[in-house]
């Protein structure tokens, strides 16, 4: 067998030091801006990126997929209903077929090879970074950005300043909090947001209304996944994800859409 090659202490630090710098200059000027690294926001970060615009994923924690791991109850196959099963097929996921139109995947092989569509497609997904803040801009008025800061330090409760993102658009796809869009509700009375809460389950009918009610909510601000059910009162739907792919995917036709349009 060969023998290891020796890469001195310092030498390690540099490269890292050096190559996260040059990202980090990159993604300070984005064209799009995700929060949320669950289904909804890496569908719509593979979709963006195959357009050919300059996305970055900012999440929380130190790891992919958000409630796609916990399954139902930690059970790991999760609901896949059509046809949301297209574009998981393009993601190269196996589905099981149970019912005409239904399906089941593994949880841990769809958000594994989700993650990894996403990043082929050139998303950048940067973890353990969360955004606490908007920027907005009043002429014209529109989201111009997100403030981010390390997870880490934000739960240390040390005072420190976060840096800023600038993007034409910004997703929220922080699932039931919606984060994004709860803070712009409460800084900027202005835009006229309001973000009433989630209704209780009703999975038959709340997979379609997502879907239909995914979009902006103010210029430049977009919400997918369960945080559309946050912004819109819609009912919750519980382990079937359907919808949180097909949100992602319908969020980025609107937003390619309207970047064009500008
Ligand atoms: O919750 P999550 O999976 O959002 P989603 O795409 O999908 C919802 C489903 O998982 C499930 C469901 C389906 O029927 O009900 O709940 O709407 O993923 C949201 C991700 O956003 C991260 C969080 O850690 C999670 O991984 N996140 C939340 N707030 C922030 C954030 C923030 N302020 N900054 C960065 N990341």
């Amino acid at each position: 067998m060969a023998s290891v090659r020796r890469v001195p202490e310092s030498k390690i630090s540099r490269f890292i030091v050096e190559e996260t710098m040059k990202d980090w200059m990159d993604i300070v000027e984005s064209d799009v801006v995700i929060v949320g690294a669950g289904p909804s926001g890496m569908t719509a970060a593979y979709y963006l990126a195959k357009a050919g615009l300059k996305t970055v994923v900012f999440e929380r924690r130190l790891g992919f997929g958000g409630g796609i791991g916990g399954g139902a109850m930690q059970f790991h196959r999760l609901v896949i209903e059509e046809p949301a099963d297209e574009v998981l097929s393009e993601f190269g996921v196996r589905l099981k077929k149970v019912d005409e139109g239904v399906y089941v995947v593994d949880a841990a092989e769809f958000m594994a090879k989700l993650a990894s569509k996403a990043i082929d497609a050139g998303a950048k997904i940067i973890l353990g970074v969360t955004v606490d803040d908007v920027i907005f801009r009043e002429d014209p008025p529109r989201v111009a950005g997100v403030a981010v800061e390390w997870t880490a330090t934000q739960m240390s409760g040390l005072h420190v300043d976060p840096l800023f993102i600038s993007a034409k658009a910004v997703v929220d796809a922080t699932g039931h909090d919606a984060e994004v869009i709860s803070v712009a509700a409460r800084k900027l009375p202005e835009l006229n947001i309001s973000v009433p809460g989630e209704k209780s389950a009703y999975s038959e009918v709340a997979e379609q209304l997502v879907v239909d009610n995914t979009g902006p909510v103010a210029p430049g601000l977009y919400a997918a996944g369960m945080a559309v059910c946050e912004v819109k009162s819609l009912p919750r739907m519980g382990p079937i994800f359907g919808a949180m792919v097909l949100s992602g995917k319908r969020v980025a036709e609107l937003i390619i859409h309207d970047l064009r349009k500008s």
